[in-house]
């Protein structure tokens, strides 16, 4: 068996797999919020930070850790799972002293891990991914190099606030006696990897990109970016590897406590998005994930490390091998909810026989579906802007907008120069065969939904599968099934309608910016 841990922003979540029987054995969670009051982090942070700033307290993973191995003690024969392997919220990092070592040696497990392991950080909080704080440093980074689009072409990203190299250069400038003081800096999920192995290991490729410190061509740490970051950066980490490198046994602590398998090996931690590539059976050449959540996700499997020429998206490890692309739009389902609320409907007119109405009109009318500012393409528009030829009902301004989104979300995937041969959907809108199906038509690609709850943690047991030896597509022809039914395909008739209005929207956006 194998087991994947997923240490997320709210929750850290364990899901095993038989990969025999073909089977999930095991999901549990801890919620930080609920399960660990004391921390005070009702949503997994620590509220009321100034200046952008948001941090976690790097003690309440340590003890959700502890929590979620006692839980699943009590309820799953843990001595049958032969290796571990994880993903983290990304870009977070944790600033350990020189004792952390030689205390991860030494792990007793009588003690608890927040004992054993706290005195040995040199910095209390760990900034997140939610934390906005480093715009100065950003710049700065960008400066040195000779401009944000060199960065870019060296990381695969501009200089993003979140991105932990911007936010290690702040600590750096805020605190420089602590970050001298700092011996060995971990993601998030290197961190809980560390921990679980009982020896620091590497940052993997996957989340190692998201720190505006990999070098995408050669997969290593780039000089000209660690000495414009922080001083004595490079001693601090340790070289980046491939995701499924087997790092050895599990630390002691864990066997002896919660009866694990003292044989058991550890395989490295990865990001949560490359992780969730894997769990969504996506990690194959011309398949794309796109998440309709809050803010809209569009990743996709990249052989190559192609860059984003606007900066607008990211590029990561594809744990599988090779590279992944990201790319967030803010205006996801806000943008969809303010239009339905702003024409007083419920969902139902986003459904498939109200689209199926307004066939006729498919790619005419034009929408730019920004109610508010936009990341892709970055831009502070203050509402969505029109271009009609038809009478614009109710029923063509919501085909209009959800067109607009995808055909902003294909022309803002291009830079990838992947043809996209199959999407796998998800998030709160992916239910909603309307909007299902308008995906379909606009990438002109099939269109599919999957029962996976906890895709990150189920990737993660798939790549510790892989590390062990099992192949990764197969692993993911059995885990991550569409949902029967589910799939749609897309409207061949309608592939030179989005062709030519790709073009058309592209236009209007340059119009508009
Ligand atoms: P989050 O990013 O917060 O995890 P979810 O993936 O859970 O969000 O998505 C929640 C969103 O899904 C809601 O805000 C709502 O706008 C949208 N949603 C839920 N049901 C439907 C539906 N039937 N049609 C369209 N959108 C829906
Ligand atoms: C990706 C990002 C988030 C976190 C959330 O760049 O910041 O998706 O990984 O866990």
């Amino acid at each position: 068996m194998f087991l994947g841990l997923d240490s997320s922003t709210q929750s850290l979540t364990a899901v095993i797999i038989d990969p025999v029987a073909g089977t999930i054995t095991c999901q549990l969670s801890v919620n930080f919020g609920a399960d660990l009051p004391h921390y005070q982090s009702p949503s997994g942070f620590l509220p009321g930070g100034t200046n952008g700033e948001v941090h976690s307290n790097p003690l309440m993973w340590l003890e959700a850790l502890d929590l979620l191995f006692s839980r699943l003690a009590a309820t799953t024969d843990l001595s049958k799972v032969t290796m571990i392997a994880g993903s983290g919220q990304q870009h977070g990092s944790v600033y350990l002293d020189e004792s952390f070592e030689d205390r991860l040696k030494s792990l007793n497990a009588g003690k608890s891990l927040v004992e054993q392991l706290s005195p040995a950080l040199s910095r209390t909080t760990a900034p997140i991914w939610m934390d906005t704080s480093t715009g100065q440093e950003c710049a700065e980074i960008a400066e040195a190099l000779g401009g944000a689009v060199e960065v870019c072409n060296r990381t695969g990203s501009i200089p993003i606030e979140r991105f932990t190299g911007p936010q290690i250069r702040r600590f750096f400038k805020t605190d420089p006696a602590a970050y001298a003081h700092t011996r060995r800096i971990h993601l998030v999920s290197s961190f809980i990897a560390s921990v679980i192995a009982g020896k620091s290991v590497p940052i993997d490729f996957g989340d190692g990109a998201g720190m505006n410190l990999l070098n995408l061509a050669t997969l290593q740490w780039d000089e000209k970016l660690l000495e414009a970051t922080a001083p004595d950066l490079a001693a601090k980490l340790l070289p980046p590897a491939a995701t499924t490198t087997v790092q050895g046994r599990i630390s002691s602590y864990f066997s002896t406590k919660y009866g694990l398998n003292p044989d058991c090996d550890t395989a490295l931690f990865t990001g949560d998005n490359p992780a969730s590539l894997v769990g969504m059976g996506a990690t194959g050449s011309g398949e794309a994930v796109i998440s309709l959540g809050t803010s809209d996700t569009f990743f996709a499997s990249m052989p190559e490390a192609k860059t984003d020429p606007n900066g607008f998206g990211h590029v990561f490890g594809n744990p599988a091998g090779g590279f992944m692309s990201i790319i967030v739009f803010r205006n996801g389902s806000l943008a969809r909810e303010a239009l339905r609320d702003q024409l007083n409907v419920d969902w139902s007119a986003f459904d498939r026989e109200s689209l199926a109405s307004t066939l006729q009109s498919a790619g005419k009318n034009l929408t730019l579906p920004f109610f508010g500012p936009e990341i892709t393409p970055r831009h502070d528009f203050t509402g969505p802007i029109s271009e009609f030829t038809d009478e614009p009902t109710a029923a063509l301004q919501i085909r209009a907008l959800l067109e607009g989104q995808f055909l902003n979300m294909r022309l803002h995937s291009e830079w990838m120069e992947v043809k996209i041969e199959r999407i796998r959907l998800t998030g709160g809108a992916s239910k909603n065969d309307g909007i299902a199906q308008l995906v379909a038509d606009v990438f002109q690609a099939p269109v599919e939904r999957l029962d996976v709850i906890n895709s990150a943690a189920l990737g993660a047991a798939i790549i510790a599968a892989a590390a062990a030896g099992h192949d990764f597509q197969s692993m993911q022809d059995v885990f991550c099934k569409a949902t029967p039914g589910s799939t749609l395909q897309p409207d061949r008739l309608l592939g030179s309608v989005y062709e030519s209005a790709v073009t058309r929207f592209a236009e209007l956006l340059k119009k508009n910016r």
